[in-house]
């Protein structure tokens, strides 16, 4: 049995979309990010990411976590590479080349992209009023242009980063790259990303996973 931990507005949403893509039957922990909670250690606090029973799953306090029958892992990127491995398929890498390609592309997702894109993410959208800053946001997203390029120069090889088609990469990247959709003008000056983002989600499997996050409370 798979169980996966972490509400769908989390990482969580990586390793959810997967499962929807490969139709696995999992258990879903709905664990909530401990910052979310007034008192995250109050008796009647949901269960979050400082909770003894999930730490015991996950010391470093983090989703998404997985117990597959007993192999637990944390690190989304990974899990969802591990999953796809696992089931093989188009998503998985069909050779040892495009295994390579693929970890490449997520760790390059997690190490070039994601901390930039998530500055974004906070300083345009997320972070209340009084807390956004400008500059940061804007900073981030220069520094966004040069991956941008590099992501558009790939897409306009193969359509997709491995294998030319839709792969776990394509779900580690673009699970990443979303959180840079506060700055359309990065979208505007790699229109291969656009167009590759914007299909990527209207797949059944992304719109199940993201009706089921908007259902979850902000
Ligand atoms: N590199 C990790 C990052 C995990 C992470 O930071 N998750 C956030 C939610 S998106 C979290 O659990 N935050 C709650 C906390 O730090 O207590 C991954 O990709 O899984």
């Amino acid at each position: 049995m798979l169980t996966i931990y972490g509400v769908y507005r989390s990482r969580a949403s990586r390793t959810l979309w997967l499962a929807n893509e490969l139709g696995l039957s999992f258990e879903h922990v709905p664990v909530i990010q401990h910052y979310r909670l007034a008192d995250p250690t109050a008796a009647d606090a949901p269960l979050n990411t400082r909770s003894p029973r999930f730490l015991a799953v996950n010391p470093n306090g983090h989703v998404p976590s997985i117990d597959d029958d007993g192999v637990v892992l944390h690190e989304s990127l990974a899990i969802n590479l591990y999953l796809a491995k696992k089931h093989g398929g188009p998503l998985a890498p069909a050779n040892l080349a495009e295994d390579g390609q693929m970890t490449m592309w997520s760790l390059w997702a997690a190490t070039e992209v994601e901390t930039h894109a998530l500055n974004v993410l906070y300083h345009r959208l997320g972070n209340p009023q009084g807390a956004k800053d400008p500059a940061l946001a804007d900073a981030a997203v220069a520094a966004l242009r040069q991956p941008f390029a590099v992501l558009d120069a790939a897409l306009a090889r193969h359509g997709h980063p491995v294998g030319g088609r839709f792969t776990v990469a394509d779900i580690n990247l673009a699970e990443v790259v979303r959180y840079a959709q506060a700055a359309p003008e990065l979208f505007e000056a790699a229109p291969r990303v656009k167009a590759w983002l914007a299909a990527c989600q209207a797949r059944p499997a992304f719109r199940k996973m993201w009706e089921a996050r908007d259902r979850e409370p902000a």
